[in-house]
This record gives structure tokens, C-alpha cells and sequence, in this order.
């Protein structure tokens, strides 16, 4: 894997729903609440600042966006949960958009769960892995934002933020999209997924 791989990212598609999706070799989705910071961790992936779309308000991408690294390697910014102000018929809207994703994709490789660090896991967090545990994909949780844990209380939190998502503490990727901490070691599970 080189650098540049990554830095070579473009944008690819954006699509309201996974059949309008074209064919990929193989791909890795990132799912989260809204306002975790997907589209900001797409870019710092990518070393680029405004490749996908970063809002200040939450809720605001209701689309599947894709970006390509090299011919066929995809990484997939789905829609964010958890925003309050949805109506129950756009809830049941992004359920089945991502229903429809996660099995419509055989090309799909592995979904990275985001938390927010200082939010902690929320219920919707949970119930995402506990689903994502009785399918058969592989998964990884990916906790963002620790910029804003104190060095002090971030042993503490990675312990019951653990405890709390049912994960081992060695299998989160703890980042900081804003600080670019953890950055390089994501780039490399990435590979790894994509085979680049
Ligand atoms: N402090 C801090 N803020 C972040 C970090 N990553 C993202 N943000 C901020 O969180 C907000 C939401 O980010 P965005 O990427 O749009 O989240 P998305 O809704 O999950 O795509 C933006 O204001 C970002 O600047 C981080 O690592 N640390
Ligand atoms: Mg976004």
C-alpha cells in the first residue's frame, strides 16, 4: 500500500438507493450516527479536506456516497442515524436503504461502525452492532473524536466505551478525524479489505 493510493481517491457516485449502484471488486461502508464525523473521516482517509461533504448540521447526507480508490475499490458513506427531527416514514426509509445495501452488496467487505468518543455509544450504536453481530460480515468499530477526551479520562473511556459496544478494547479503532490520530493504522485495515 502506498500513500498515494489513498490520495488518489475520487468521487464515484451518490445514489438514494443501493441498487442504483454500479459493480465493485470490493468495497468497505462506514456507518454512524449523523454528525460523527463519516464524511470527515473519508477525507482525512483520503488526505483530502473537501472530498466528501461535511455538514454542520446533522442529518443533512440522505444518500449512499461513494468514493473510488483505484478501479473497483470503493469506500461507502452511508446516511447517518440518529438525528432526532426525522419523521418515522424517513426512519424506516434509511432502515430499508440500508437493508437493502448491506445484502444487495456482495462486493462489501467490511462495515466500519463509527462512535462518537465523547458522546459514548448511544442505542442506535447498539443495536447497529448487535445486528451487524448475528449477520455473518465482518465489522469494526472505529470511535472518533477522542481529540475531545482528556488525556486522563481516555483510559477510562476506552474501557467502558468497550464494555458498553460488547467489543474488545483492541479490536476499536480509536481516531481523531480532526487531529489525524489513528489515521495511517485505518489506512492499513483498509488495505487489507480492499487488497490494494
Ligand atoms: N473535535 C472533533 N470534531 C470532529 C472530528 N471529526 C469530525 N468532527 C466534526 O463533527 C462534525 C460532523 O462531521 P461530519 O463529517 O459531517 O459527520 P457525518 O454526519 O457523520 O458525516 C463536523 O463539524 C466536523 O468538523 C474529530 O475527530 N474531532
Ligand atoms: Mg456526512
Amino acid at each position: 500500500m502506498s500513500k498515494s493510493v489513498f490520495n488518489a481517491a475520487q468521487f464515484h457516485a451518490c445514489v438514494d438507493s443501493a441498487d442504483k449502484l454500479d459493480y465493485a471488486q470490493a468495497e468497505v461502508a462506514f456507518v454512524g450516527r449523523s454528525n460523527v464525523g463519516k464524511s470527515s473521516l473519508v477525507n482525512a482517509i483520503c488526505g483530502r479536506r473537501l472530498l466528501a461533504k461535511i455538514s454542520k448540521t446533522p442529518g443533512k447526507t440522505r444518500t449512499i456516497n461513494v468514493f473510488s480508490i483505484g478501479y473497483g475499490k470503493w469506500i461507502v458513506d452511508l446516511p447517518g442515524y440518529g438525528f432526532a427531527a426525522v419523521s418515522i416514514k424517513e426512519k424506516d426509509n434509511w432502515k430499508y436503504m440500508i437493508e437493502c445495501y448491506f445484502s444487495g452488496r456482495p462486493s462489501l467487505k467490511a462495515i466500519f461502525v463509527l462512535v462518537d468518543a465523547h458522546v459514548g455509544a448511544t442505542v442506535l450504536d447498539r443495536q447497529m452492532l448487535a445486528w451487524l453481530k448475528s449477520t455473518a460480515r465482518p465489522y469494526r468499530v472505529i470511535v472518533n473524536k477522542i481529540d475531545r477526551i482528556t488525556q486522563t479520562k481516555l483510559v477510562e473511556q476506552r474501557r467502558s466505551l468497550a464494555l458498553d459496544l460488547g467489543v474488545m478494547p483492541e479490536h476499536i479503532l480509536w481516531v481523531s478525524t480532526k487531529k489525524g490520530t489513528g489515521i495511517k493504522e485505518l489506512q492499513s485495515v483498509i488495505s487489507g479489505f480492499l487488497l490494494l
